[in-house]
């Protein structure tokens, strides 16, 4: 059934509409920015009903909920998604056509909300499209950070980071729900005192707090009238004379606080997968868990008075260990506001909590000094350094005499609190993101942990929503694939299995490579606009798009690039099939060897590019702020989807989930989600090389892996890291890649040379990109390798993964939301 609100001649009304309410302006006198903010306010206007309906349901089915917890929510742009889900997209365009607004343009208006970093926050959002796309009751809970990640710019080949004032001209999708405002106290300390019943009453005093301030935004599922919520929380001063009684008239407090809420909420921590170890960190930390959870627990206790009941209504997802002060939050709760006993809070917190682990990378580890954490956090230290007490107990019932286990497995240990410990220690669930990530965790990394809790430990392979990036990224494919097989792969991505019949039909193989030519010419646009290259849409579009990281090996990408490049330039007629390599990453702006690695390879671009001898059959294009709304475009256009990660190290990767599903072929090591990738798609579709993961971690064991070695056998290699310090590509100056070239070779830095065996893979690595050169010359193979790529992506739909959570880990239940108007 359509909704009404839809049907042209009232849409192109509403919007009229709301350019004159807004702005006293016709349409012919708005801007295009104008035009966004009344359509989409147009839209809300749809979305109000069913939001509102949803949450009626909620109430009266009583259904138990979802918390995902996550510092980061890697939205994207909402208005072209939300139309998608509302089945309104192309109505809504043509209605738009008819009063000269052209829906791209106006999409092109909305800023990327950007309050994330890369795949851990991505996958956050693709879960919560998921869950409300299969009906399950769900909140995401958030920070309102006022910048998000920051804009990248390349100057002189150089990444600068500008802010990303995303809410400048107002964020048409969020609601104010100042109703739901909680306060998050700060510091102090606490007070001890006897109550009557023998318990002791614990009293926080003389701290600072700040009002949360939640924002709503709505989370539209596909074609289902649902609406989830994505609650973001924003940061107020609490007025004066609110301040704590004991600091009545302290005008210098009252000053703090204010400042407090101004600073907190200002900013997202740009770092993925490495901690900073900021104190304002786990302040944003504690102000959202603790928000959220009041907000939760409100909600809950609205219609349950049994608080022990809440294990049954509520489940706590943390997304990585930066939520984890969660559980020490709801013990709080259950044992200074509800008047619990210890055992009784434990029980529900255990039953309600459970974590996800994104990465075994000992930089990306949680761990907070105890003065900063029981300076800021008094009361919620007071109760880890309990529950840290009791588990220490466990371990010792458990394996008696074992010291060397208490110390490794200890959540308060050497003036540190290791969040992970407290996570696994607290909640009934610890899951990896990918099949051999999870092995790793079990085998290795949490091996201890496995050992006292086997049954705590579970696996979800990451999963992606092919409503964003299939079907609003790629209009042509998607309009194909739905022509060839029915349209049920929206929301049943296994129906993708039904393009294998037309795998080897050679005119289905045309238009599937028509239809990617298409999606190369788009981008090859952009690329001419925004960078000023002109590529050939004719040459492999071979693509590494993913955050700047020393272990996804960006550098092994262009080291292969100036190694082919030497080859092109020995033997100008060599035999060389065209090749355009497309980079885009974002560096944490304190990560010196990751900016380093981006000046690298612009300015191998520069040399490159601009070498007429090589008639442009090799180019290299650094795109300028990737970020979700061009990845949808790259995705579409790739012929080739670069996952090299150093085996063991990449936890699941997303991106390479992204590729496969707009056809692209992954050359790739046998990392994380690649190699699930590979059993799906199957040898003769995948290019794998490198070393495998258990090699990888047998070297690091051993500590016997020499780059030199390498260094001095292979000419090649050894040519290509001359021309790091010698001034080839940097203008004769022999010093500015000079880090580069030491990370790969000298063993007098902190770290152990070439710490992700680059150099270790190279030779594989460069046999591998050979044999996708063949490939792709007999281009009926390459065409049925591509469409075997996406026939074979089901497994990798977030709606699967989502599902395995429902069954395994949240045990939800399936609402159904009827359309009601208010
Ligand atoms: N990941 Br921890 C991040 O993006 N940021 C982080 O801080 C941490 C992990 C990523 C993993 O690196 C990636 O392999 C995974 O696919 C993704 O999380 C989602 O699970």
């Amino acid at each position: 059934m359509k909704n009404p609100a839809f049907e042209k001649e009232t849409f192109k009304k509403s919007v009229k509409e709301n350019v004159k309410n807004l702005y006293r302006k016709t349409l012919k006198e708005a801007t295009q920015q104008e035009i966004y903010q009344a359509v989409s306010y147009s839209v809300k206007d749809v979305i109000i009903d069913q939001w509102l309906a949803t949450q009626q349901t909620f109430d009266k089915t009583d259904a138990k909920i979802v918390y995902y917890m996550s510092m980061e929510f890697l939205m994207g742009r909402a208005l072209g998604n939300n139309l998608i889900n509302l089945t309104a997209y192309n109505e809504v365009k043509e209605a738009l056509e008819e009063i000269g607004v052209d829906l791209n343009a106006i999409e092109d208006e909305e800023p990327d909300p950007a309050l994330g970093n890369g795949g851990l926050g991505r996958l956050a959002a693709c879960f919560m499209e998921s869950l409300a796309t299969l009906g399950y009751p769900a909140y995401g809970c958030g920070i309102r950070y006022r910048y998000g990640m920051f804009k990248q710019k390349i100057k002189d080949g150089y990444q600068l980071e500008e802010p990303d004032n995303w809410l400048k001209n107002g964020y048409p999708f969020e609601l104010r729900r100042p109703e739901h405002t909680f306060e998050v106290k700060f510091g102090g300390y606490v007070r001890a005192e006897a109550s009557g019943n023998g318990h002791t009453k614990f009293i926080q005093e003389g701290y600072q707090s700040v009002r949360a301030v939640p924002y709503d935004m709505p989370i539209i599922g596909y074609n289902n009238n649902m609406v989830n919520t994505l609650m973001i929380w924003d940061a107020e001063p609490i007025q004066c004379f609110e301040l704590d009684s004991f600091d009545k008239g302290d005008y210098r407090k009252a000053v703090e606080q204010e400042n407090l809420a101004r600073n907190l909420v200002d900013v997202l921590y740009p770092n993925d997968n490495h901690i900073a170890g900021k104190e304002l960190r786990l302040k944003q930390q504690y102000f959202f868990v603790s928000a959220s959870i009041q907000r939760a627990l409100a909600r809950f206790k609205k219609n349950h008075p049994d608080i022990h009941m809440l294990p049954q209504k509520v489940a706590i997802q943390m997304n990585d260990t930066h939520p984890t002060v969660a559980v020490a939050e709801l013990m709080r709760i259950l044992l200074d506001e509800e008047g619990l006993g210890w055992d009784e809070a434990w029980e529900i917190t255990s039953k309600t909590c459970a974590y996800t682990n994104h990465t075994i990378m000992a930089e990306a580890l949680e761990k907070w000094p105890i003065e900063i954490f029981s300076r800021l956090l008094p009361r919620i230290y007071q109760i880890i350094e309990e529950i840290n007490r009791r588990f220490l107990l466990d371990i010792e019932a458990k394996f008696p005499g074992d010291y060397h286990k208490k110390e490794k497995m200890a959540i308060i240990h050497d003036g540190q609190v290791k969040m992970a410990h407290l996570a696994i220690a607290a909640g009934y669930s610890v899951n990896g993101v990918a099949r051999l990530h999870t092995e790793i965790l079990k085998n290795q990394e949490l091996k201890d942990f496995y050992e006292m809790f086997p049954e705590k430990f579970n696996n979800k392979t990451n999963g992606i929503t092919q409503r964003r990036f299939l079907y609003h990224g790629n209009p042509l494919l998607s309009a194909w694939i739905t022509d060839k097989i029915g349209d049920d792969w929206i929301t049943n991505l296994s129906h993708m299995e039904k393009l294998a019949l037309f795998a080897d039909d050679k005119k289905a193989q045309q238009e599937f490579m028509n239809i990617k030519y298409q999606n190369k010419l788009r981008l090859a646009k952009y690329i001419q606009k925004h960078n000023g290259i002109e590529v050939d849409p004719r040459s492999i579009f071979d693509v590494q798009v993913k955050r700047l990281h020393e272990y996804k090996r960006q550098l092994l990408n262009i080291l292969h690039i100036m190694f082919l490049y030497n080859m092109l330039k020995e033997h100008p007629d060599m035999d060389f099939y065209p090749r355009t390599f497309i980079f885009g990453a974002k560096a944490a702006a304190g990560y010196r060897i990751a900016k380093l690695t981006i000046k690298l390879i612009n300015s191998v671009a520069d040399v490159i590019n601009n070498d007429k001898t090589i008639n442009g059959k090799l180019k290299v294009v650094f795109i300028e702020d990737y970020k979700v709304s061009n990845a949808e475009w790259i995705f579409a256009a790739a012929d080739v989807s670069e996952q090299i990660s150093t085996a063991s190290k990449e936890a699941s990767g997303t991106g390479n989930m992204k590729f496969m599903l707009n056809g692209a072929v992954t050359i790739g090591t046998m990392d994380g989600a690649n190699v699930e990738i590979a059993e799906e798609v199957g040898e003769d579709n995948i290019f794998i090389f490198g070393m495998s993961s258990d090699e990888v971690i047998e070297h690091e064991k051993r500590r016997d892996y020499n780059p030199m070695e390498i260094f001095n056998n292979d000419q090649d290699i050894r040519q290509v890291l001359m021309q790091i310090i010698n001034g080839f590509y940097s203008q004769n100056d022999t010093e500015l890649f000079r880090d580069l070239y030491n990370s790969l070779l000298n063993t007098q830095c902190t770290q152990f040379a070439d710490t992700y065996f680059n150099l270790k893979d190279f030779r594989s690595y460069s046999d591998a990109q050979k044999r996708v050169e063949e490939a792709y010359r007999d281009e009926e193979r390459w065409a049925k390798m591509a469409m075997l790529n996406v026939a074979h992506v089901g497994k990798f739909s977030s709606d699967r993964t989502i599902q395995e959570y429902v069954d395994d880990i949240w045990h939800l239940e399936k609402i159904q939301v009827e359309p009601e108007e208010f």
